[in-house]
């Protein structure tokens, strides 16, 4: 058939470019309002302007997206998908008028409409499809590799309720409540009801000849695509993260429903929905829930189903599958992808076991987010076997037949202990499937996501692999982050300044990030600093501004705004920042006013959500909490030291404070924090960095120098001897660190009201002291008398600030997206003209 149809100048005719000018813009906004809304001028409030603006961004969104996949389709080059179960995505409308350069003339036109930007910014929901660093690190390799023009494209889950909503009690507690992000439509998503799949679970799995199996019956649900474009930033190229949702396959079955069974009818629709109900609040933790590990399946099976769909179109044999397709596996969340592909290749392309393992360990590419053993996934075998009994076929298998075992027991002959522990079965009752091996033995190459991460990784949980495979399959990169958003976006005013100072367009230092070493020119400048004093100072206050209406509290401006904002978590040791605050509490208490004359005025502020499961990690909260409660309303302390807890943390908060800290906090154990990117985040606005000497905190020192970032505690080779000393030579919280015993007694007694509440958390600390607070305490405070010294010479705490934001162009995520298209995935750059 003739392709197109119809008369090819009508479609040419019928063709639109880009919305440029003001007046296109406005017109399009209107007719939104007109017809994809039905509303009028009249009565169009922000949330309807915000819809309409848009969908008008959307249109031009798709004219790029279009123009883009066609491109891919017709250049064929080798592409890349990155498969995560979380994209923390944040806000779009802003990020999508920034790529398109259309944010002057989207500007203009609103207020000739009669409507301000900033507010329609404003009711536009955050998409929290994460919990933390892992979802939010997708979600920046998405804008990178989009504006390095890069053919990849993201592949997740269209959860109907992302992170939950958090909600502080009147006792200091936190509260759930769903984020029903969807409530009204997204105008940021394209439905795709013609791309599906159907997905199998339960049945069973019948061998047949040769490494072959049948697997038949369960139940069978639909996966279905919603796209979301993903523009790069000064450039026409503009990449798909496409997310899956389940449906029933019918609509329910008809059979019960004609026998008068209503709810049997509808238990089944029910039960296929459910699976892309929810994003699992847990971060570095794996529970074994079913419905977990179905919607591991049901987003590798439709995603791997949809990638093997488009290598077909290419029409080449399937041993060339790794030459046209890598896929990263975001931890060992899509490890299931390894035994799927291996299926298909099987039982449905039949091949050879051979071939078909060829090709699968030559496709994936694995990272690594964390070494906390909590985190590492496992699933007892009679729960995989229930489920999804041909996978766990095929994992024994691999544990055999891809000569595993026999090929360690070749090169490592009699050493039992080393099979077992490489070994994919973990035994026990029940056994365990050790995913983090899978991933591993299913992959071309392993990564940790910063330097210290990634030899910690080869020294312990990996060791016994890079024994096994030479150390060339395993390698480091640096997490980064994406300069667009958490430079220009959320601080224009300091983008606009260096844009000044540097004199040069903002697409340079916004694509190269290393172009913002040009600033040290200006360290000693005063007018220079003046102006970035200036844009902190305004930052700030933009800031108490947002403390005032949701909290209700006017702070201190002139203050040092010092802030820790991150997942609630022991081994981030809040606890060790809000003992801190007590101790400076009790500090400031006990001195004269003239002493107090002397005090630097300091307001801390924390944000984060807890796993709801997680009763220290709550607790934790709760502290916080009742601690502000009573310093904040304490006349003697009130205007030198102010506490607050920001609830509800998410991309949008962050935006709001980060480019307002003077200091930040990044004080986990050594070796604990596999890298954080917040600590980029911080740095690159002009904060400075309080932190030990772990994960990406290491790397930055390395760039923006020793001198100017605030380094404390114990170093990794320690932790592991001290938490022996811990475990085998008790000694007493009072002997021990006396400080910390002073504070830990202070809130025991119920100076934070009831100090019973508290016990719990006391305990972690009073007993094994797991992660080392006791030990790092005495440093802390140093670290923070320090700190204010530093501030009281502000100067100087600009000049840090100046070479620190100077220094950060190694952590923008355009690089390290471009180590991973290198490294791993011999992918470039496919430029629409
Ligand atoms: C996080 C790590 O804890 C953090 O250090 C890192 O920066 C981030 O991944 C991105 O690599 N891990 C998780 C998790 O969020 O759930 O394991």
């Amino acid at each position: 058939e003739k392709w197109p149809r119809g008369e090819e100048k009508v479609w040419k005719a019928g063709t639109r470019g880009l919305d440029r000018d003001v007046d296109t813009i406005t017109k399009s906004v209107v007719n939104h309002v007109h017809t994809s809304l039905a509303r009028q001028a009249y009565n169009l409030d922000d949330l309807g302007a915000y819809q309409a603006s848009a969908l008008s961004v959307r249109d031009n969104l798709i004219i790029n997206w279009n123009a883009t996949q066609l491109h891919y389709t017709r250049k064929s080059p080798k592409r890349a998908y990155y498969l995560s179960l979380e994209f923390l995505m944040g806000r779009t409308f802003d990020n999508a008028l920034l790529n398109l350069g259309l944010k002057e003339q989207y500007n203009e036109g609103i207020n000739q409409l009669g409507f301000n930007l900033e507010d329609l910014l404003e009711k536009e929901r955050d998409a929290g499809l994460g919990n933390g660093g892992l979802g939010r690190l997708a979600a920046c390799y998405l804008d990178s590799s989009a504006s390095q023009e890069l053919p990849v494209w993201g592949y997740g889950l269209r959860y109907r309720y992302g992170i939950f909503q958090q909600l502080i009690a009147p006792d200091g507690s936190q509260l759930e409540a769903p984020d029903p992000w969807l409530e009204h439509d997204n105008p940021w998503e394209l439905p795709r009801p013609d791309v599906s799949y159907e997905v199998r679970f339960y049945g069973h799995a019948e061998r047949l000849d040769g490494m072959k199996a049948l697997w038949s019956g369960g139940q069978e649900v639909l996966a279905v695509a919603y796209d979301t474009m993903i523009p790069g930033y000064d450039t026409k190229n503009t990449n798909n993260l496409r997310l899956w949702e389940s449906k029933p396959k019918r609509g329910f079955d008809l059979n019960s429903f004609n026998a008068g069974d209503y709810e049997r009818a509808i238990e089944s629709s029910n039960s296929a929905a459910a699976i892309t109900s929810v994003l699992y609040p847990n971060d570095h933790t794996s529970f074994g829930k079913e419905l977990r590990l179905k919607q591991q399946y049901f987003w590798t099976a439709a995603s791997l189903a949809d990638i093997i769909r488009r290598y077909k179109n290419l029409d080449k044999p399937l041993s060339e599958f790794p030459e046209f397709v890598s896929i990263q596996l975001n931890d060992t969340h899509p490890t299931l992808a390894v035994p799927e592909l291996m299926r298909i290749l099987l039982d449905e392309e039949d091949l050879p076991w051979d071939s078909a393992w060829n090709i699968v360990t030559n496709t994936f590419f694995f990272t690594n987010h964390t070494v906390l053993p909590e985190a590492l996934e496992k699933w007892p075998v009679p729960l995989m076997q229930h489920l999804l009994p041909r996978h766990m076929q095929i994992i024994f298998d691999i544990n055999l037949y891809a000569l595993f075992i026999q090929a360690v027991e070749k090169k490592f002959p009699g050493d039992r202990e080393r099979l077992a522990r490489m070994s994919l079965i973990e035994e026990g009752f029940p056994q365990n499937v050790r995913m983090a091996n899978l991933a591993v033995i299913g992959s071309r190459k392993v990564n940790g996501v910063a330097e210290l991460h990634s030899e910690l990784l080869q020294a312990t949980i990996m060791k016994d692999f890079v024994e096994f495979y030479g150390p060339s399959k395993f390698f480091n990169v640096t997490n980064g982050i994406t300069p667009r958003r958490w430079l220009d976006q959320c601080n224009p005013g300091l983008s606009n300044l260096i844009h000044q100072t540097l004199q040069l367009p903002k697409g340079v230092f916004l694509k190269d990030l290393t172009k913002l070493e040009g600033l040290l020119k200006y360290v000693d400048n005063s007018s220079f600093q003046k102006k970035w004093a200036a844009v902190k100072q305004s930052n700030k206050e933009r800031l108490a501004a947002y403390i005032q209406t949701t909290l209700g509290y006017q702070i201190n401006t002139q203050a040092m705004f010092d802030v820790q904002v991150k997942r609630l978590h022991e081994y981030k040791r809040q606890t060790l920042n809000i003992f801190g605050v007590v101790h400076r509490y009790l500090t400031i208490k006990e001195m004269t006013p003239e002493q107090r004359k002397k005090v630097n005025p300091k307001v801390v502020l924390f944000a984060g959500k807890a796993a709801p499961g997680y009763y220290i990690a709550k607790l934790t909260i709760r502290l916080i909490v009742n601690v502000a409660r009573i310093i904040n309303e304490d006349p003697d302390t009130k205007d030198l030291l102010s506490l607050f807890f920001l609830p509800d943390y998410s991309v949008s908060l962050a935006e709001v404070l980060i480019p307002a800290s003077d200091i930040s906090q990044h004080i986990s154990t050594a070796g604990t924090e596999a890298s954080g990117t917040s600590n980029m985040k911080f740095c690159l606005n002009g904060g400075l960095l309080l932190g030990t000497v772990d994960g990406a905190n290491i790397e930055i020192a390395e760039e923006v120098g020793e001198s100017n970032v605030f380094f404390f505690g114990h170093l990794t080779p320690a932790v592991e001897d001290l938490r022996y000393q811990h475990l085998y030579h008790p000694v007493p919280l009072e002997q021990k660190c006396p400080p910390l015993a002073r504070v830990v007694n202070e809130i025991a007694s119920g100076r934070f009201g009831d100090g019973g509440v508290y016990e719990p958390l006391l305990n972690t600390v009073r007993n094994n002291d797991y992660y080392l607070l006791t030990e790092d305490f005495d440093s802390y405070i140093a670290a923070l008398a320090l700190v204010d010294e530093a501030y009281q010479d502000r100067v100087e705490w600009i000049k840090k600030s100046i070479s620190t934001t100077a220094k950060m162009g190694k952590f923008s995520s355009d690089r390290a997206i471009l180590d991973y298209a290198q490294e791993c995935w011999n992918i470039e750059a496919v430029k629409l003209e």
